[in-house]
Protein backbone atom coordinates (compact mmCIF):
# COMPACT_ATOMS: atom_id res chain seq x y z
CA UNK A 1 0.00 0.00 0.00
CA UNK A 2 1.27 3.18 -0.92
CA UNK A 3 1.79 5.77 1.65
CA UNK A 4 2.54 10.08 0.36
CA UNK A 5 3.60 12.77 1.95
CA UNK A 6 2.85 16.38 0.18
CA UNK A 7 5.39 18.99 1.07
CA UNK A 8 4.36 22.35 0.40
CA UNK A 9 0.88 21.14 0.48
CA UNK A 10 -0.87 24.17 1.20
CA UNK A 11 0.12 26.18 -2.74
CA UNK A 12 -1.16 26.57 -5.22
CA UNK A 13 -0.72 23.20 -6.71
CA UNK A 14 -0.48 21.40 -3.64
CA UNK A 15 -3.75 22.21 -2.08
CA UNK A 16 -5.77 21.09 -5.52
CA UNK A 17 -2.97 17.57 -5.85
CA UNK A 18 -3.54 16.58 -2.02
CA UNK A 19 -7.14 16.35 -2.68
CA UNK A 20 -6.60 14.56 -6.01
CA UNK A 21 -3.99 12.01 -4.12
CA UNK A 22 -6.38 11.23 -1.18
CA UNK A 23 -9.36 10.42 -4.35
CA UNK A 24 -6.59 7.92 -5.65
CA UNK A 25 -4.56 6.23 -2.34
CA UNK A 26 -7.58 7.03 0.45
CA UNK A 27 -7.45 10.20 2.52
CA UNK A 28 -5.68 8.58 5.66
CA UNK A 29 -2.34 7.57 3.37
CA UNK A 30 -1.36 11.02 2.23
CA UNK A 31 0.04 13.22 4.55
CA UNK A 32 -0.08 16.60 3.93
CA UNK A 33 3.21 18.77 5.15
CA UNK A 34 3.83 22.25 5.13
CA UNK A 35 6.29 24.79 7.07
CA UNK A 36 2.75 27.32 7.99
CA UNK A 37 0.16 25.31 10.12
CA UNK A 38 -2.42 28.24 9.19
CA UNK A 39 -4.41 26.42 6.86
CA UNK A 40 -3.99 22.96 8.82
CA UNK A 41 -7.66 23.04 10.26
CA UNK A 42 -9.41 24.00 7.34
CA UNK A 43 -7.74 20.90 5.88
CA UNK A 44 -8.95 17.32 5.13
CA UNK A 45 -6.63 14.07 6.62
CA UNK A 46 -3.39 14.37 7.96
CA UNK A 47 -0.97 16.76 8.33
CA UNK A 48 2.64 17.33 9.86
CA UNK A 49 4.38 20.56 10.03
CA UNK A 50 7.68 20.69 8.43
CA UNK A 51 10.10 22.96 7.37
CA UNK A 52 11.88 21.20 4.06
CA UNK A 53 15.45 21.92 5.72
CA UNK A 54 15.00 20.40 8.69
CA UNK A 55 16.37 16.80 7.51
CA UNK A 56 15.69 15.36 11.14
CA UNK A 57 12.02 15.83 11.25
CA UNK A 58 11.39 14.87 7.40
CA UNK A 59 13.21 11.19 8.28
CA UNK A 60 11.03 11.46 11.36
CA UNK A 61 7.93 12.20 9.57
CA UNK A 62 8.58 9.26 6.82
CA UNK A 63 9.63 6.80 9.65
CA UNK A 64 6.22 7.66 11.72
CA UNK A 65 3.96 7.42 8.62
CA UNK A 66 5.73 4.67 6.93
CA UNK A 67 6.00 6.89 3.91
CA UNK A 68 6.40 5.06 0.38
CA UNK A 69 6.12 8.57 -2.07
CA UNK A 70 7.03 12.11 -1.69
CA UNK A 71 5.76 15.01 -3.79
CA UNK A 72 7.99 18.09 -2.68
CA UNK A 73 6.08 20.81 -3.85
CA UNK A 74 8.20 23.34 -1.64
CA UNK A 75 9.35 25.89 -3.58
CA UNK A 76 10.40 29.91 -3.77
CA UNK A 77 8.85 30.70 -7.20
CA UNK A 78 10.25 33.50 -9.75
CA UNK A 79 9.06 36.87 -8.59
CA UNK A 80 9.73 36.33 -4.91
CA UNK A 81 12.68 34.24 -5.73
CA UNK A 82 14.56 37.40 -7.43
CA UNK A 83 13.76 39.80 -4.64
CA UNK A 84 15.23 37.01 -1.77
CA UNK A 85 17.86 34.68 -3.96
CA UNK A 86 19.53 33.53 -1.05
CA UNK A 87 16.44 32.11 0.60
CA UNK A 88 15.21 30.61 -3.15
CA UNK A 89 18.98 29.08 -3.09
CA UNK A 90 18.35 27.32 0.04
CA UNK A 91 14.75 25.99 0.10
CA UNK A 92 15.22 24.68 -3.78
CA UNK A 93 18.18 23.26 -3.72
CA UNK A 94 18.63 22.43 -0.49
CA UNK A 95 15.07 20.87 0.10
CA UNK A 96 15.32 18.77 -3.00
CA UNK A 97 18.58 17.07 -2.03
CA UNK A 98 16.90 16.53 2.09
CA UNK A 99 13.92 14.74 0.06
CA UNK A 100 16.38 13.01 -2.35
CA UNK A 101 19.09 11.80 0.24
CA UNK A 102 15.94 10.45 2.19
CA UNK A 103 14.44 9.07 -0.64
CA UNK A 104 18.19 7.33 -1.04
CA UNK A 105 18.62 6.08 2.21
CA UNK A 106 15.52 4.49 3.44
CA UNK A 107 14.67 3.13 -0.82
CA UNK A 108 11.62 5.23 -0.89
CA UNK A 109 9.19 4.19 -4.48
CA UNK A 110 9.45 7.12 -6.01
CA UNK A 111 9.64 10.98 -5.56
CA UNK A 112 7.64 13.83 -7.58
CA UNK A 113 9.40 17.01 -8.05
CA UNK A 114 8.26 19.33 -10.58
CA UNK A 115 10.52 22.11 -13.11
CA UNK A 116 8.94 24.88 -14.70
CA UNK A 117 9.71 26.81 -18.43
CA UNK A 118 11.91 28.94 -16.33
CA UNK A 119 14.89 26.88 -16.94
CA UNK A 120 14.61 28.40 -20.73
CA UNK A 121 16.61 31.69 -20.93
CA UNK A 122 16.60 34.69 -23.33
CA UNK A 123 18.60 32.35 -25.80
CA UNK A 124 16.48 29.57 -25.90
CA UNK A 125 14.37 29.15 -29.52
CA UNK A 126 11.03 30.86 -28.42
CA UNK A 127 8.42 29.29 -30.31
CA UNK A 128 7.93 25.33 -29.64
CA UNK A 129 10.66 25.13 -27.21
CA UNK A 130 12.64 21.94 -27.80
CA UNK A 131 13.03 19.35 -24.83
CA UNK A 132 16.85 19.29 -25.52
CA UNK A 133 17.95 23.04 -26.26
CA UNK A 134 20.20 26.25 -25.25
CA UNK A 135 19.00 26.68 -21.48
CA UNK A 136 20.87 29.73 -19.53
CA UNK A 137 18.08 30.95 -17.12
CA UNK A 138 18.48 34.60 -16.02
CA UNK A 139 16.40 34.36 -12.69
CA UNK A 140 17.46 32.48 -9.47
CA UNK A 141 14.40 30.33 -9.78
CA UNK A 142 15.72 28.99 -13.07
CA UNK A 143 19.61 28.43 -12.09
CA UNK A 144 17.72 26.47 -9.14
CA UNK A 145 15.51 24.34 -11.35
CA UNK A 146 18.14 23.49 -13.70
CA UNK A 147 20.13 22.38 -11.34
CA UNK A 148 17.61 20.61 -10.01
CA UNK A 149 16.93 18.40 -12.89
CA UNK A 150 20.42 17.64 -13.04
CA UNK A 151 20.52 16.29 -9.60
CA UNK A 152 17.24 14.51 -10.01
CA UNK A 153 18.77 12.87 -13.01
CA UNK A 154 21.95 11.87 -10.99
CA UNK A 155 20.35 10.52 -8.01
CA UNK A 156 17.97 8.19 -10.87
CA UNK A 157 21.84 7.41 -12.59
CA UNK A 158 23.73 7.01 -9.62
CA UNK A 159 21.32 5.69 -6.78
CA UNK A 160 18.30 3.76 -9.12
CA UNK A 161 16.05 6.73 -7.22
CA UNK A 162 13.15 6.76 -8.96
CA UNK A 163 12.50 10.53 -9.27
CA UNK A 164 10.08 12.03 -11.94
CA UNK A 165 9.55 15.86 -13.10
CA UNK A 166 7.84 18.16 -15.58
CA UNK A 167 8.80 21.10 -16.22
CA UNK A 168 5.00 23.27 -16.05
CA UNK A 169 4.15 26.11 -17.57
CA UNK A 170 2.45 28.89 -15.42
CA UNK A 171 -0.71 27.23 -14.02
CA UNK A 172 -3.92 28.51 -13.99
CA UNK A 173 -6.71 27.53 -11.04
CA UNK A 174 -9.21 29.20 -8.67
CA UNK A 175 -9.15 26.61 -5.58
CA UNK A 176 -6.09 27.85 -3.96
CA UNK A 177 -3.90 31.38 -4.88
CA UNK A 178 -0.92 31.42 -6.73
CA UNK A 179 2.36 32.17 -4.97
CA UNK A 180 4.48 34.93 -6.23
CA UNK A 181 5.29 33.96 -9.93
CA UNK A 182 5.56 35.66 -13.02
CA UNK A 183 2.58 34.18 -14.11
CA UNK A 184 -0.02 34.98 -11.79
CA UNK A 185 -1.42 37.31 -13.02
CA UNK A 186 -3.38 35.01 -15.21
CA UNK A 187 -4.93 33.67 -12.15
CA UNK A 188 -5.93 37.06 -10.38
CA UNK A 189 -7.24 38.81 -13.79
CA UNK A 190 -9.90 35.90 -13.37
CA UNK A 191 -10.94 36.93 -9.66
CA UNK A 192 -11.00 40.88 -10.67
CA UNK A 193 -13.79 40.37 -13.85
CA UNK A 194 -15.77 38.41 -11.97
CA UNK A 195 -16.03 41.08 -9.24
CA UNK A 196 -16.78 43.09 -11.95
CA UNK A 197 -13.33 45.27 -11.82
CA UNK A 198 -10.87 46.54 -13.65
CA UNK A 199 -7.86 44.43 -13.97
CA UNK A 200 -4.35 45.87 -13.85
CA UNK A 201 -1.89 43.50 -15.57
CA UNK A 202 1.83 43.53 -15.09
CA UNK A 203 3.06 42.28 -17.89
CA UNK A 204 2.57 43.87 -21.10
CA UNK A 205 0.81 43.63 -24.34
CA UNK A 206 1.96 40.79 -26.42
CA UNK A 207 3.46 38.64 -23.65
CA UNK A 208 2.88 35.37 -24.61
CA UNK A 209 3.80 32.72 -22.26
CA UNK A 210 2.94 28.76 -21.94
CA UNK A 211 0.44 28.06 -19.71
CA UNK A 212 -2.02 24.99 -18.09
CA UNK A 213 -5.61 24.59 -16.49
CA UNK A 214 -4.79 23.54 -13.25
CA UNK A 215 -6.94 20.27 -14.06
CA UNK A 216 -4.89 19.44 -16.43
CA UNK A 217 -1.45 19.91 -14.62
CA UNK A 218 -3.03 17.12 -11.86
CA UNK A 219 -3.74 14.59 -14.21
CA UNK A 220 -0.71 14.93 -16.01
CA UNK A 221 0.86 14.42 -12.72
CA UNK A 222 -0.77 11.64 -11.85
CA UNK A 223 -0.70 9.64 -15.39
CA UNK A 224 3.04 10.22 -15.12
CA UNK A 225 3.42 9.11 -12.12
CA UNK A 226 1.05 6.24 -12.20
CA UNK A 227 2.98 4.98 -15.66
CA UNK A 228 5.24 2.09 -15.19
CA UNK A 229 8.98 3.24 -14.66
CA UNK A 230 9.88 1.85 -18.21
CA UNK A 231 7.68 4.22 -19.93
CA UNK A 232 9.60 6.84 -17.94
CA UNK A 233 12.52 7.73 -20.09
CA UNK A 234 13.39 11.13 -19.33
CA UNK A 235 15.03 11.80 -15.73
CA UNK A 236 15.75 15.06 -15.84
CA UNK A 237 12.14 16.70 -17.23
CA UNK A 238 9.65 15.99 -19.38
CA UNK A 239 8.46 19.65 -21.30
CA UNK A 240 4.85 19.55 -21.09
CA UNK A 241 1.82 21.96 -22.64
CA UNK A 242 -1.09 22.97 -22.41
CA UNK A 243 -2.07 26.61 -24.53
CA UNK A 244 -0.43 29.58 -24.98
CA UNK A 245 -1.77 33.12 -24.98
CA UNK A 246 -0.59 36.94 -24.03
CA UNK A 247 -2.49 39.29 -21.49
CA UNK A 248 -4.99 40.50 -24.51
CA UNK A 249 -6.06 37.08 -24.99
CA UNK A 250 -7.25 35.73 -21.79
CA UNK A 251 -9.08 39.51 -21.41
CA UNK A 252 -10.63 38.75 -24.85
CA UNK A 253 -11.67 35.29 -23.82
CA UNK A 254 -12.85 36.91 -20.15
CA UNK A 255 -14.86 39.46 -22.79
CA UNK A 256 -17.32 36.53 -24.41
CA UNK A 257 -18.56 35.73 -21.10
CA UNK A 258 -18.55 38.75 -19.24
CA UNK A 259 -18.49 41.52 -22.30
CA UNK A 260 -17.60 44.97 -20.05
CA UNK A 261 -14.29 43.65 -18.58
CA UNK A 262 -11.73 45.96 -18.96
CA UNK A 263 -7.71 45.42 -18.24
CA UNK A 264 -5.31 47.89 -18.74
CA UNK A 265 -0.87 47.15 -18.35
CA UNK A 266 1.49 48.67 -16.06
CA UNK A 267 4.35 46.08 -16.30
CA UNK A 268 6.74 45.82 -13.68
CA UNK A 269 9.80 43.62 -12.67
CA UNK A 270 7.79 40.80 -13.89
CA UNK A 271 8.05 41.60 -17.45
CA UNK A 272 11.71 40.84 -17.74
CA UNK A 273 11.23 37.59 -16.60
CA UNK A 274 8.41 36.84 -18.71
CA UNK A 275 10.55 37.76 -21.82
CA UNK A 276 13.68 35.50 -20.93
CA UNK A 277 10.33 32.46 -21.31
CA UNK A 278 9.41 30.65 -24.42
CA UNK A 279 6.19 31.49 -25.90
CA UNK A 280 4.88 27.87 -26.73
CA UNK A 281 6.43 24.20 -26.01
CA UNK A 282 6.90 21.32 -27.73
CA UNK A 283 6.24 18.00 -25.79
CA UNK A 284 6.26 15.19 -28.10
CA UNK A 285 8.26 13.06 -25.57
CA UNK A 286 5.96 13.30 -22.57
CA UNK A 287 3.06 12.41 -25.40
CA UNK A 288 4.95 10.02 -26.61
CA UNK A 289 6.69 8.04 -23.98
CA UNK A 290 3.50 8.20 -21.03
CA UNK A 291 0.24 9.41 -22.96
CA UNK A 292 0.10 13.52 -22.08
CA UNK A 293 -2.40 15.10 -23.96
CA UNK A 294 -4.04 18.51 -22.70
CA UNK A 295 -7.94 18.93 -22.52
CA UNK A 296 -8.20 22.63 -21.73
CA UNK A 297 -7.60 25.14 -24.14
CA UNK A 298 -8.24 29.12 -23.03
CA UNK A 299 -12.17 29.28 -23.63
CA UNK A 300 -12.87 26.11 -21.70
CA UNK A 301 -10.47 27.36 -18.95
CA UNK A 302 -12.25 31.08 -19.17
CA UNK A 303 -16.03 28.70 -19.13
CA UNK A 304 -14.95 26.83 -16.35
CA UNK A 305 -13.15 29.33 -14.25
CA UNK A 306 -15.86 31.68 -14.42
CA UNK A 307 -18.76 29.22 -13.48
CA UNK A 308 -16.87 28.17 -10.39
CA UNK A 309 -15.82 31.38 -8.85
P1 LIG B 1 3.38 27.92 -3.96
O1 LIG B 1 4.32 29.01 -3.66
O2 LIG B 1 1.95 28.24 -4.15
O3 LIG B 1 3.46 26.81 -2.81
C1 LIG B 1 4.67 26.40 -2.25
C2 LIG B 1 4.39 25.89 -0.85
O4 LIG B 1 5.64 25.54 -0.28
C3 LIG B 1 3.73 26.94 0.07
O5 LIG B 1 2.57 26.41 0.67
C4 LIG B 1 4.81 27.24 1.10
O6 LIG B 1 4.29 27.51 2.41
C5 LIG B 1 5.62 25.94 1.08
N1 LIG B 1 6.99 26.13 1.54
C6 LIG B 1 7.83 27.18 1.30
N2 LIG B 1 8.99 27.00 1.96
C7 LIG B 1 8.89 25.82 2.60
C8 LIG B 1 9.77 25.10 3.44
N3 LIG B 1 10.96 25.58 3.79
N4 LIG B 1 9.36 23.89 3.92
C9 LIG B 1 8.13 23.41 3.61
N5 LIG B 1 7.25 24.06 2.84
C10 LIG B 1 7.63 25.26 2.35
O7 LIG B 1 3.95 27.12 -5.21
P2 LIG B 1 3.13 26.22 -6.25
O8 LIG B 1 2.68 27.10 -7.32
O9 LIG B 1 2.16 25.37 -5.53
O10 LIG B 1 4.33 25.35 -6.84
C11 LIG B 1 4.55 24.01 -6.45
C12 LIG B 1 5.71 23.48 -7.28
O11 LIG B 1 5.38 23.54 -8.66
C13 LIG B 1 7.01 24.28 -7.12
O12 LIG B 1 8.11 23.42 -7.23
C14 LIG B 1 6.98 25.21 -8.31
O13 LIG B 1 8.26 25.61 -8.69
C15 LIG B 1 6.36 24.29 -9.35
N6 LIG B 1 5.78 25.05 -10.45
C16 LIG B 1 4.66 25.78 -10.24
C17 LIG B 1 4.13 26.52 -11.30
C18 LIG B 1 2.91 27.38 -11.12
O14 LIG B 1 2.53 28.08 -12.07
N7 LIG B 1 2.25 27.33 -9.97
C19 LIG B 1 4.73 26.47 -12.56
C20 LIG B 1 5.89 25.73 -12.72
C21 LIG B 1 6.39 24.98 -11.66
C1 LIG C 1 6.39 31.31 -11.91
O1 LIG C 1 5.85 32.19 -12.61
O2 LIG C 1 7.39 31.48 -11.21
C2 LIG C 1 5.81 29.92 -12.01
C3 LIG C 1 6.51 29.11 -13.04
C4 LIG C 1 6.15 29.27 -14.46
O3 LIG C 1 7.39 28.36 -12.71
N1 LIG C 1 4.41 30.04 -12.27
Amino acid sequence: MERVLVIGAFGQLGSELTDELRKLYGEDNVIASDITAARAQAARGPFEQLDILDRARLGEIVEKHKITQIYNLAAILSSIGESKPGVAWNVNMNGLVNVLELAREKGLNKIYWPSSIAVFGPDTPKVMTPQETVMNPSTMYGVNKLAGEKLCQYYFQKFGVDVRSVRYPGLVGYKAMPGGGTTDYAVDIYFKAKQGEEFTCFLDKGTVLPMMYMDDAIRGTIQLMESPAEKVKIRTSYNLAGMSFAPEEIGSSIQKIIPDFKMIYAPDHRQEIAESWPDSIDDQFAQAHWGWKPKFDLDAMSKDILENI
